[in-house]
């Protein structure tokens, strides 16, 4: 009886856990495929917060290692870091991971990563309060080098012209 208690207790917890809602929106999230021998790529999406949230961890389980990095100056350098505290969403103001700026880092890559892919990532994002929701996200692999054509207004339309 009493094991059945703790079990009823841990389900109810475990449930609860899984549906405090994410309070962001993710748009256009995409991964740069990858090259021959390429051991790491980067993710990139738009995150729009409806209260203030931080980003605080990502996964994937393409890869071994996933960081979130941002570029920043070094000395006349522009080099990438990662981003310690968690990535700041304040309320209603989105914020863009794109090539060159802040960036989900996947590192220790299982395999190569080609054009078209469906890679699932998962946001964790921390509230305000300490509470920690997550979100699944899929995001498509893009060539190499077309990180122009990753313009927010074609990304409404993409969806109607793949077949998933
Ligand atoms: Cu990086």
């Amino acid at each position: 009886m009493k094991q059945l208690f703790i079990s009823t207790l841990l389900a109810l917890t475990a449930s609860a856990w899984a549906q405090v809602p994410a309070n962001v929106e993710v748009k256009d999230a995409w991964v740069r495929a990858t090259v021959a021998q390429q051991k790491s790529t980067g993710a990139f999406m738009q995150l729009n917060a409806k209260a203030d949230t931080r980003l605080v961890e990502v996964r994937s389980p393409i890869a071994g290692v996933v960081e979130l990095h941002e570029m920043a100056m070094d000395k006349d350098v522009m080099r990438m870091r990662p981003v310690k505290a968690g990535l700041a969403l304040p309320a209603g103001q989105p914020v863009e991971l794109k090539p060159g700026g802040y960036h989900v880092m996947m590192m220790d890559l299982k395999g190569p990563v080609k054009a078209g892919d469906v890679v699932p990532v998962t946001l964790v994002f921390e509230g305000k309060d300490g509470q920690r929701s997550t979100l699944d996200v899929k995001a498509t692999a893009r060539p190499l080098g077309n990180a122009a054509a990753a313009a927010p207004a074609a990304a409404a339309n993409d969806h109607s012209q793949h077949k998933h």
